[in-house]
């Protein structure tokens, strides 16, 4: 049976500028805290960085003709602040935005429709230096720096994200100290937060008093968390961890605040945020991008199985090589949960898969494990549109096997793959499933 997609839907593939770009000192780039962060001993697999990436810089009319193979119909990439702002607020750069004009140009020829995220990460070092997302400041540059954008490639993009996954930069990047800037516990983690979304509204304004008839989302990575058992301990746990990832950023985004019940139990003073934060931070939104790996399984931490009521609950078996478990129906709870916060329209921004792709046919990658991934939650997409969501597109993470952040290049998620070594492009077979799928516009 084939599940046809409505003749609106998108397809695409999304990357990110850190992640495949490289030429991180060409045409006055400045350093970003990922380029610092790739230098400090032991932080990145294996010493690897964002040196070369994909060399997606100088490859990038390759890497369009790759899509048009693909037939994409959109693509989702990020402007790398330090390009722009080399400063990280003040003047523009504007060899550094030459660079995407020529990117948006070739892509708009070829009928692909961009998709710009402003911040996937790549903070310029020196806004790190005067204290990154930890102060305010930094949400006022982030807005001058989105409009410095718009006000180039405004006449052209359309669809604009804000932030990426604001969660993993407060989280990894300032408590578990995984992603740059590398801070382990330092307790600011929910002013990162809210300094992030701050600047995502005032960027937001920003980008709406440019050009007409842009569409304006934010990305947010989001999960279901299901509770080990029904002990209320650890119903109690679940629920905290997926209010702290999910509601915490949705409901200020949608003008509800910060969620009442969650406040109470994070602890978190709140003492950055300042009378009208909350106004500007609900600016209205077109549209939501989710970007949507998996479900986790969440158990208090005080509890033991043998106390805990049967049935326990465990993550399923097949898991990626993150780590992460395969869970196709909590693609379709988010879809459903965004739904009931009454987005116009919704975007899968992201979902892939790392797998290892030693199987070979010759020169191809066989990676049933990959194209399946993508098939499951695929069917949850249809689902989903099936029953009324305002889902609008799909963008699989991601076009090319690239810098998988600590993990360095270790970890390969594109529907291509990239010999780093030579950086030579080779379909793999569940790239050439996808563009199945967008020919017949189903699965
Ligand atoms: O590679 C990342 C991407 O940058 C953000 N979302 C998750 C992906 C896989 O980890």
């Amino acid at each position: 049976m084939t599940r046809r997609f409505p003749d609106y839907f998108l397809w695409g593939a999304a990357t990110a500028s850190y992640q495949i770009e490289g030429a991180v000192a060409e045409d006055g780039r400045s350093e970003s805290v990922w380029d610092r962060f790739c230098r400090i001993p032991g932080r990145v697999l294996n010493g690897d960085t964002g040196d070369v990436a994909c060399d997606h810089y100088h490859r990038w009319r390759d890497d369009i003709r790759i899509m048009e193979d693909l037939g994409l119909s959109a693509y989702r990439f990020s402007v790398a602040w330090p390009r722009v702002v080399p400063e990280g607020r003040g003047p523009v750069n504007q060899a550094g935005l030459d660079f995407y004009d020529r990117l948006v140009d070739g892509l708009l020829e070829t009928g692909i429709e961009p998709f710009l995220t402003l911040f996937h990460w790549d903070l310029p070092q020196c806004l790190e230096d005067e204290g990154g997302w930890r102060v305010r400041g930094t949400a006022h540059a982030f807005a001058e720096y989105a409009a410095a954008v718009e006000s180039r490639l405004g006449d052209r993009v359309k669809h604009w994200l804000t932030l990426n996954e604001p969660w993993v930069v407060a989280h990894l990047g300032h408590r578990t100290g995984q992603h740059a800037p590398g801070l382990v516990n330092s307790g600011t983690e929910f002013d990162v937060i809210h300094h992030q979304l701050l600047g995502h509204g005032l960027a937001a304004q920003a980008l709406r008093a440019g050009h007409a008839g842009s569409e304006i989302g934010i990305a947010l990575n989001l999960e279901p968390k299901v509770a080990r058992s029904d002990h209320p301990l650890d119903l109690d746990a679940a629920a905290l961890e997926e209010g702290l990832m999910n509601r915490w950023f949705l409901d200020p985004v949608t003008g509800r605040g910060y969620p009442d019940d969650l406040r109470a139990v994070s602890g978190w003073p709140a003492s950055v945020v300042v009378h009208g934060d909350l106004d500007v931070i609900a600016e209205p939104l077109d549209a939501v991008g989710l970007n949507y790996y998996r479900t986790e399984v969440v158990g208090h931490p005080g509890l033991r199985d043998c106390d805990r009521p049967a049935p326990l609950r465990n993550p399923p078996p097949e898991i990626t090589e993150m780590g992460w478990p395969v869970t196709p129906s909590g693609l379709g709870e988010m879809l459903r949960m965004l739904d009931g916060y009454g987005f116009e329209a919704i975007y899968i921004t992201e979902n892939g898969a790392a797998f290892p792709d030693t199987t070979r046919d010759g020169g191809m990658v066989q990676d049933e494990d990959r194209r399946s991934y993508l098939e499951r939650h695929l069917i949850e997409a249809a689902m989903a549109i099936g029953d009324g969501v305002p889902l609008r597109g799909y963008f699989a993470w991601t076009l090319l096997d690239n810098f998988e952040w600590s993990l360095g290049y270790s970890r390969r998620f594109g529907l291509i793959h990239v010999d780093h070594a030579t950086q030579q492009r080779t379909p793999k077979a569940s790239g050439h499933w996808y563009r199945d799928v967008i020919a017949r516009n189903g699965i």
